[in-house]
């Protein structure tokens, strides 16, 4: 065999797939998809490749698609959430959104040949799905109130809109960063909160000042995985804003050129950081980027607990307010996003902000017109107020549409929420994580309590359960929660939350 074709032998499943074809060349194809129907077409198309465009092929639910946007920072205007709106709306039952763990939206019950159209009235209000899945950046997130809050150290919008402008070539899509060896994430954070959750990304971004000059620490290589998860560790790099982006493809250079390729279980970032060490890795990012970089700052300038964003928050612009709206777990329907677009051009600029506990926030509601919001009917089904462990509920997709899942996450993380709240009362939020198997999309490490689904044994059956995590901290000092109890099953799972709520978490019966 000669060693160009042992090496593609090598190539897992996924490297195959893409040197085949470019993820991104189903680009020009999707009218005839559209036209063939999902039945006759390639499967790796179907299945892998027109995920680079944000279309995701669901086992589950055949012929009903899931779309995943890009939304910088979680930014998306009432004209935008509209006509998302009329998209799911054309779908009936079949049709919703979730708001995602990276402040971002997907929309459910999508028919393929619907999607040259939905393409084409995205792109009249400025929206894309591009390199949203598979081997691509994903969504980049920032802070929810960057420009809002008066705290803020630097307002990261446009830097987030930049760096993904470079990485999808302007929302056309981009074929320098449609071949990485697996998927990446970036965080870009100017607050004092860290609440993009910064260590648990591929790339993040955290304030700190040089000599009262304004810039970045880098932390490179977080993430999870079913087989290993790592928090972030320090690149020793401090960058200016203007560097941002240069630092940002450098990385991804690199990354692309020399990522392992092999084991798609040991593909992401931080296993090649592993393999060269990280002041190797940071010479071949200097090398790549043209220009030597400063050691890091001695100090970050996170020293806030993480908010949650909920209720009403007076904005750095006088006589404005956000509002935080809890979204339980992140689901939506047509008529929610219609009245949300509507409230935020009555009341607010036309503007909403999504968050990565998977709320919503409508900014700019000037004091007089506060009063008036808070009395829409909308706002019973999403609290300013909600109870404590509603509040801070987080969930992925799970079994209703997702064919990893070991467990239904969503519909059960809320009714055993409800229930758990009839009968305890507590004094702070107490955030509860579900994730429906090992990926970890719902991030039970960062929460005070993780659930991760599992299959378990109960009087000789398989049964639906759960790992428990415990541990994780947020905002300043993040760290990430562990593994404490494996195999809980479902059925057994309230006591024991109301046992650990009552003994760790302030819970008091009712
Ligand atoms: Fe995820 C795969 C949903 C955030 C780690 N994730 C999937 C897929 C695409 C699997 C699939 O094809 O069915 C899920 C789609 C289900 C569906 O129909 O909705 C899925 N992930 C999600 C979302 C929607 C969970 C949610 O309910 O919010 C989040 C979408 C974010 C977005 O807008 O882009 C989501 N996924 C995450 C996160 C959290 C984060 O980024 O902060 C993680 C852990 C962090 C990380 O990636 O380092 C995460 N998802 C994974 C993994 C494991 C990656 C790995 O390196 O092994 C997979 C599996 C894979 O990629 O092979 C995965
Ligand atoms: Fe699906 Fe597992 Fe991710 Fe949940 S954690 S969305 S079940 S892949």
């Amino acid at each position: 065999m000669t060693s160009a074709a042992e090496a593609k032998t090598k190539l897992n499943k996924f490297e195959k797939i893409k040197a085949a074809k470019d993820g991104l060349a189903v680009k020009t194809e999707i009218e005839e998809f559209a036209q063939i129907g999902w039945e006759a077409m390639d499967t790796d198309d179907r299945d892998h490749r027109l995920k680079w465009l944000g279309v995701f092929f669901r086992p589950v639910t055949p012929g009903k698609f899931m779309l995943r946007l890009r939304m910088p920072s979680g930014v998306i205007t009432s004209e935008q959430m509209r006509v998302l709106a009329e998209i799911v709306q054309r779908y009936g039952d079949d049709g919703n959104a979730d708001i995602t763990t990276r402040q971002n939206l997907q929309l459910r019950g999508i028919r393929l040949e619907d999607v040259p159209d939905i393409f084409n009235r995205m792109q009249q209000v400025g929206l894309t799905s591009v390199q949203s899945g598979m081997d691509n950046v994903r969504n980049i997130t920032g802070s929810p109130v960057a420009g809002l809050d008066a705290d803020e150290l630097y307002d990261t919008r446009q830097l987030v809109q930049q760096v993904q402008d470079m990485i999808t070539g302007n929302g056309e899509g981009n074929p320098e960063f449609t071949n990485l060896p697996r998927k990446f994430n970036i965080a870009i954070a100017g607050c004092r909160d860290n609440s993009v959750h910064a260590e648990i990304n591929d790339i993040a971004f955290v304030p700190a000042f040089k000599d009262e000059t304004f810039g970045f620490n880098v932390l490179v290589g977080g993430f999870f995985s079913a087989k290993r998860c790592d928090a972030a560790i320090p690149l020793n790099a401090w960058v200016k804003p203007n560097q941002v982006v240069s630092l940002c493809r450098a990385i991804l250079e690199v990354f692309r050129d020399n990522g392992l390729r092999e084991n798609r279980q040991k593909s992401r970032l931080m296993w090649l950081i592993d393999e060269w060490g990280i002041d190797k890795f940071r010479r071949e990012v200097e090398t790549q980027m043209g220009e030597t970089l400063e050691a890091e700052a001695e100090k970050d300038e996170i020293l806030w607990d993480k908010r949650d964003h909920i209720g009403v928050y007076t904005q750095k612009q006088a006589g404005f307010n956000y509002v935080g709206l809890n979204v339980p777990v992140g689901r939506l329907y047509a008529n929610d996003m219609f009245e949300l677009a509507r409230l935020a051009e009555v009341y607010g600029q036309g503007e909403l902000r999504l968050t990565v506990e998977q709320n919503l926030i409508i900014p700019y509601v000037s004091d007089s017109r506060l009063e008036a919001l808070l009395t829409e009917p909308l706002l019973e089904k999403f609290s300013i107020n909600p109870a404590p462990l509603t509040r801070a509920l987080v969930s992925c997709t799970g079994a209703q549409f997702c064919n990893f899942a070991l467990i239904e996450t969503k519909n059960r993380a809320l009714a055993l929420v409800k229930e758990l709240e009839a009968e305890l009362t507590f004094t702070k939020p107490v955030r509860i994580h579900w994730t429906g198997c090992p990926n970890s999309c719902g991030q039970p490490q960062v929460a005070d309590i993780g659930l991760m689904g599992t299959k378990t044994r109960k009087d000789g059956k398989m049964v639906e359960g759960v790992d428990l995590f415990m541990g994780g901290k947020v905002g300043k000092e993040a760290e990430l929660g562990t593994c404490v109890k494996k195999g809980i099953a479902c059925e057994d799972l309230k006591p024991l939350l109301r046992d650990l709520l009552v003994d760790k978490f302030g819970g008091t019966a009712k």
